[in-house]
């Protein structure tokens, strides 16, 4: 369809993502132009749109698709805005090379892709000096979230998000304010780290929870039991989509069968977990269960020629006989939110003071309380955590009494409790590690009554 400078916003990229968000836009009224490289993509979304202009006859907005990049870009409003939904990586930079043939000064580009952070950092000094604004937008929600309302976590260009915002409030989920989960996250590549981190976060809450369901299993509970159990646990601060998606998934049968017991015990990762423990790594961020839940789906292409019957090496002592089992289910779940909560939060909190990007902390967990993926009511409560200094864990000791009792692998769990204790120490035993560093490496070391830096004195 050809219109020239009619559409308020364009979507290049027509996967799942970019798709939903697509229709999305469109449901809320405002005219989007649309291409993928593959045209059929695009005849098939022109197709959805047509339905749910049937299905829902007060839809104002439109979507119009275009077979080539020139007249896709021409139909644009300016200055123009283009969101990029294609692979990350490499397409990403040949999308924005065919745009670049026919933007102008001042248009603005949105990655709204899983960009790796350090890319969005480099196009936003390769696109400035073309003068075309850059935006790095994390989206959470998966292909549901970005139908229907995902988190928006757009940063870079301060001037461009502010123009931006007006459509991204209208897409986007609602917190428990009902105010809309997106804000200009902060300068260069804010938005696509918070977005990682966020990843991180999640990572870590999903292997924590496959480690309750595995100690469930190890007391022979059956899955309809774990089911329950999952149920009743998805409450208080804990109720979240991860816990939801658990519950359907644990009630979902495959003929006479749990599907869950039929797939294979293999995870897979697409990348931005990894990142998050890179970029732990980098800035000193300590991301324990981050990074233990990276490890844990590599660990699960374990090589397969140790392996012995599990009930060998698996101690099944009776948990559920243990008392106010539930609760211990609970507060150790606790646990692991908390701790992935805030081994996140440290790390952004890191970052942000090293790039000086300006993030507000107080508003990332506000945008993560709807539509994204680690989206949980405890989010209500961590800005009170977070800005405290006396915080008690009182979930430690269920973590300690529920991993005491099994021999069941728990990475995540023994990470989140190691975590929480060592945040909580008054003294670690890293004066002998540094002491051991100076006595064979002259590496130095600070003394608790001295200021400076020593060396030496050993007998
Ligand atoms: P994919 O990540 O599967 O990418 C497929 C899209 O990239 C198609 O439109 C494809 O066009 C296009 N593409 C590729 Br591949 N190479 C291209 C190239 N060289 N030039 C132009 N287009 C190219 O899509 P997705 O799952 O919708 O995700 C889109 C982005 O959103 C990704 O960065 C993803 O990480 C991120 N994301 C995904 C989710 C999720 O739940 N899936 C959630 C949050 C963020 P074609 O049709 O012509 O092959």
């Amino acid at each position: 369809m050809s219109v020239i400078n009619q559409n308020q916003i364009g979507v290049v990229g027509l996967a799942v993502m970019g798709a939903n968000l697509a229709r999305n836009l469109a449901s809320r009224d405002l005219q989007v132009a649309v291409y993928n490289r593959t045209q059929s993509k695009t005849e098939d979304l022109e197709k959805t749109w047509y339905q749910d202009q049937q299905d829902n006859p007060s839809y104002q907005g439109g979507l119009y698709g275009y077979q080539d990049l020139e007249s896709f870009v021409m139909s644009l409003q300016r200055p123009r805005k283009v969101m990029i939904l294609v692979k990350s990586g490499n397409p990403v930079d040949d999308v924005i090379d065919q745009l670049l043939e026919y933007l102008e000064p001042g248009d603005i580009i949105i990655d709204t892709g899983n960009s790796n952070w350090k890319d969005t950092q480099r196009r936003l000094s390769q696109l400035s000096e073309k003068q075309i604004r850059f935006v790095g937008c994390g989206v959470s929600g998966g292909e549901e979230g970005a139908l229907r309302g995902p988190s928006l976590m757009p940063g870079g260009d301060l001037e461009a998000v502010q123009e931006i915002l007006p459509y991204l409030q209208k897409i986007a989920a609602r917190d428990f304010q009902n105010q809309a989960c997106t804000t200009y996250v902060g300068s260069g590549a804010a938005g696509h780290f918070v977005k990682m981190v966020h990843n991180g976060i999640e990572y870590s809450i999903m292997q924590g929870i496959a480690e309750i369901y595995d100690l469930l299993k190890g007391c022979g509970l059956s899955t309809e039991v774990i089911q329950k159990h999952f149920k009743d646990l998805n409450s208080g601060l804990l109720e979240s989509f991860l816990l939801e998606i658990t519950v359907d998934i644990l009630g979902t049968k495959d003929g006479d069968e749990y599907l869950v017991d039929k797939i294979k015990d293999q995870a897979k990762a697409k990348g931005t977990g990894g990142w998050t423990v890179e970029a732990g790594l980098e800035f000193g961020a300590y991301i324990p269960s981050i990074a233990e839940s990276v490890f844990a789906r590599t660990g699960s292409s374990r090589n397969q020629r140790f392996i012995i019957n599990r009930d060998e090496i698996y101690t099944h002592i009776s948990l559920n006989k243990l008392t106010n089992f539930e609760e211990l289910l609970h507060q150790t779940l606790d646990g692991v939110y908390l701790a992935s909560y805030l081994q996140g939060l440290d790390l952004i909190a890191l970052a942000n003071q090293e790039k000086n990007w300006g993030i507000d902390l107080n508003e990332v967990i506000r945008i993560w309380q709807g539509g994204c993926i680690i989206r949980s009511r405890y989010l209500e409560k961590l800005p009170q955590i977070w800005n405290s200094t006396d915080q008690e864990f009182t979930q430690k000791a269920a973590m300690k009494m529920l991993m005491n009792g099994t021999n069941t692998p728990t990475p995540v769990i023994s990470s989140c409790y190691n975590y929480l204790q060592t945040i909580q120490a008054q003294y670690l035993p890293t004066n002998l590690t540094q002491a051991q560093r100076d006595y064979f490496g002259a590496h130095t070391y600070k003394r608790v009554d001295q200021e400076g830096d020593f060396s030496g004195g050993w007998s």
